[in-house]
């Protein structure tokens, strides 16, 4: 999820989960343990036990009440109207600073040994001034001392900022002062500046909680209770966020949230906010081999299609406007150089052929036609199969899905339990742990090539990139610790190498035994397995193998009153990275902190003006279901037969208004398409809501008959029950080409608060 690098000076540091073993108090807002998460059933376990040995309590925030861990006593569900979260969280903040309910002492501190010294292992912006005069040529940005010509002593590879020290009340370098003015608003040398957090309060004080309360439906005396508990355990205290921030106002929702537990200094504290663990190294340059240096690569060039982290300013496009005297916005597609992985805009970029075209298109391993909303409308798809668009389309796929569908070529790859992966802790782990899956069963694809290996995704890029002479594969492919270069032929070339990476890491694993061999079968693997890493690495590549992968014993987790593995990146209050960069539409700056937005086109254009709520009463909450992984479970007939179907699910109250009654057919409609389902009238969804479990209503995936080189594969109709909502929503009106409405600064898709009506069939 982009949002949360905002939170950060540096990328890809990501504390952002409570530490439910300890903690005393957790607001789960937009994830819901107990019912999905990452990882679903490590989260359920440990959120159940905390609060059922500890006492923890909870606060779920959702528009729909979920069949999570919601325990007597303990948890509390409160309804929300999807896409207003940032309302909520921002009345909080409101009522913190207006009640002085925030950890001064801690926030005052501009740098992390200042913090250390009283007791904390995380520090903020807080205090950092920032230039607010809007004629300056460094407007927005941090006020840094070449500014107003200060000396000061450089730190390598540091920037230098600067802080009003309270003992003084005189501007001073950073990391000279122990306690600095967290609200100054001012000047200093002239130049009119105010602190990050001084600017954070004024988004948080722009509306009033009752007006607060008035945009998310939750009355105020509620988000006032949830304030005061939240404020009432110290630093132990948490939050979290996952799923329900995909809305196109979610980024101040996703950062103004996590800042909550970062304003009582909460980050790395037991019982506060943890980083998640760590892992071993695998696919790195790691102890034994260097799989991430490939000699001869001349790496990635110029801007990636999905139109992200890459500024719009340093386009072609952006250059020759000017140059030509024009304005240079709007970009023709917007751009995101704050979002990252951005899948489904590739498709859209493909389609418009912008920034260029692409001219083959390879997809494995994902479903963005189903998965996006947007995605599977008319317009979209006949462009996607126009070969003026894209020429190509591969597809690397173990069956054919609603993508892979409408693929020149379809690659049949290997599934979970025929290949090979290596996946880092994510979710509610506190401990180093890297998890292996290898082939247990021989795949029934095919056998090709000089070592007849069986087609998966892994054999068709090797093949490929062989035959293209591309660097990294073959012969010479990689090379080891002590320099000697390795073969790449196989996929196990690569895969046993990268586990011997995780077996020198940290502490040294030890060899397998005689009895987890036999017991695993690894006493007889095949020889290009055992030949891919030296006789010293394979005992302990097989004894990883053997446990599923390498795991920290979890019994050392914490580190004194700290959690052991944290991030000690500086956590911003304001974001300079986000408020010098631009809307590629309107020209406008993005905010540097989180205010109440609502949702809105890319050109700024209010969506409940264009979609009113008299005609478009309901906002569509999808979620995961609780008894299907996305389409992975799909294929298991025993989780079929438990969650056969999902439903249209309603408020009692909407429903009589309506006049629609529980097992009813529906039809779902939005101002893109429609879709029909049945309705289910359950009081455990927010007024004005429409709850749908995502994953069902599927049209491909073997729902259906198709015919393989004329032959006809019988479909399975189950596979295609229910309701799917994705293709409900809009497109961008306001932007200049075909267009799934996003999130303007890091290109979120539009999954949250789909405007519908809903009516009888
Ligand atoms: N059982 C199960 N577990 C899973 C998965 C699965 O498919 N099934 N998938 C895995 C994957 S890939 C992921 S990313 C994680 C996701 O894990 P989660 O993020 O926990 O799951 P989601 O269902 O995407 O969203 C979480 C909650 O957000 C709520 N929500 C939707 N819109 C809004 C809104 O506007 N505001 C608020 N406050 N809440 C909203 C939904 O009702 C849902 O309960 O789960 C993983 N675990
Ligand atoms: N409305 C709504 N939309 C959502 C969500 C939601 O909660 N609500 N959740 C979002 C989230 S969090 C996610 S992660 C995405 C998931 O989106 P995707 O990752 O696109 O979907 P998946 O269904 O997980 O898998 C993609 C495809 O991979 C193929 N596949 C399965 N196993 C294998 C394999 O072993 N090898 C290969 N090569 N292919 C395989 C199948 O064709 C499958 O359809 O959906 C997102 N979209
Ligand atoms: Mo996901």
């Amino acid at each position: 999820m982009p949002a949360w690098q905002a939170l950060y000076d540096k990328k890809g540091q990501f504390t952002h989960r409570p530490d439910i073993n300890d903690a005393e108090f957790a607001l789960y807002q937009g994830v819901y343990p107990g019912h999905s998460g990452m990882g679903y059933q490590g989260l359920a376990r440990k959120t159940v036990k905390a609060v059922k040995s500890n006492g923890l309590k909870l606060a779920l925030v959702d528009p729909v009440m979920q069949g999570g861990t919601d325990i007597p006593g303990g948890t509390k569900w409160i309804p929300i109207k999807p896409a207003t979260d940032a309302a909520f969280v921002l009345a909080i903040m409101n009522w913190m600073f207006e009640n002085e309910k925030y950890n001064g002492d801690f926030l005052a501190c501009p740098t992390l040994e200042a913090a250390v010294k009283i007791g904390y292992k995380s520090f903020t912006n807080a205090a950092y001034l920032v230039i607010v005069d809007e004629k300056h040529p460094n407007y927005r940005k941090f006020l840094r001392p070449e500014d107003i010509k200060l000396e000061f002593e450089p730190i390598e590879g540091e920037e230098s900022f600067i802080v009003i020290d309270k003992a003084t009340n005189k501007h001073e370098i950073f990391n000279k002062v122990d306690t600095a003015d967290i609200f100054f608003e001012g000047e200093v040398e002239g130049l009119k500046v105010a602190t990050a957090l001084a600017m954070l309060k004024k988004g948080a004080n722009k509306y009033s909680i009752e007006e607060y309360a008035e945009i998310c439906g939750v009355p105020s005396s509620q988000i006032i209770d949830v304030a005061k508990e939240f404020t009432s355990h110290g630093y132990k205290v948490g939050v979290d966020t996952l799923g329900g921030t995909v809305a196109i106002n979610g980024l101040p929702f996703a950062v103004g949230l996590l800042m909550l537990p970062a304003m009582l200094g909460a980050f790395n504290m037991k019982g506060g906010m943890t980083l998640g663990g760590a892992t071993y190294k695998a696919h790195s340059d790691g102890p034994r081999y260097n799989l991430n240096t490939v000699e001869g690569s001349s790496g990635l060039k110029g801007p990636r299609i999905s139109r992200e982290q890459f500024l719009y300013e340093n386009t072609t496009e952006y250059k020759n406007k000017v140059a030509q005297g024009k304005n240079p916005y709007p970009s023709k597609l917007p751009w995101h150089p704050n979002g990252f992985n951005l899948d489904g805009h590739a498709i859209f970029s493909a389609i418009n052929k912008y920034p260029y075209q692409c001219k083959i298109l390879v997809n494995c391993a994902a479903n963005p036609i189903y998965g996006g909303p947007s995605t599977f409308n008319e317009k979209v798809l006949t462009e996607i199969k126009k070969t003026s668009n894209i020429p190509l389309f591969i597809a690397i796929d173990t069956v054919v899905g609603e993508t892979s569908a409408f693929a020149d070529y379809i690659i049949p790859d290997t599934n979970f339990n025929e290949h090979w992966a290596i996946l880092g802790a994510r979710g509610n782990h506190t401990t180093r742990i890297t998890g292996v899956r290898w082939p247990v069963v021989e795949p029934p694809t095919p056998k090709v090539g000089e070592y007849e290996q069986h087609i998966s995704m892994e054999t068709y890029m090797i093949e490929v990139a062989k035959r293209i002479g591309m660097p990294g594969f073959g012969d010479n492919a990689v090379t080891d610790s002590n320099g000697k270069v390795w073969p790449i032929h196989t996929r196990e070339d690569y895969w046993m190498k990268a586990i011997a990476n995780m077996a020198y890491d940290e502490e040294t694993t030890l060899p397998i035994t005689d009895k987890d061999a036999k017991l695993t079968g690894l006493d007889n693997i095949p020889k290009h397995w055992k030949e891919a890493v030296t006789a010293e690495e394979l005992p302990l590549v097989k004894n990883i193998m053997a446990k599923g992968g390498k795991f920290e014993p979890d019994n050392s987790y914490y580190d004194g009153d700290f959690m052991k593995y944290k991030s000690t990146a500086c956590i911003c209050f304001y974001s300079e990275n986000t408020a010098t960069t631009r809307n590629s539409i309107t020209g406008k700056y993005h905010e540097g902190s989180p205010m109440w937005l609502p949702e809105m086109f890319a050109n700024g254009d209010l969506i409940d003006e264009m979609f009113p709520e008299s005609e478009y009463p309901f906002r569509i909450c999808s979620y995961k279901p609780k008894l299907r992984g996305l389409s992975m479970m799909s294929n298991a007939p025993t989780l079929q037969n438990i969650g056969r179907t999902n439903f249209i699910e309603m408020n009692s109250l909407d429903a009589k208004e309506h006049g629609l009654t529980d097992g009813q057919e529906v039809i779902v409609e939005s101002a893109a398409n429609q879709t029909k389902g049945v309705l289910k009238v359950r009081e455990g969804v927010a007024k004005g809501t429409i709850g749908v479990c995502f994953g069902y209503g599927k049209w491909e995936y073997g729902s259906k008959d198709i015919i393989i080189d004329g032959e006809t594969v019988a479909g399975d109709p189950i596979r295609g029950e229910g309701t799917a909502t994705n293709q409900l929503g809009l497109l961008d009106p306001t932007v200049d080409g075909i267009y799934g409405l996003s999130e303007a600064t890091t290109g979120s898709p539009n999954r949250n608060s789909i405007r519908v009506k809903v009516k009888p069939v």
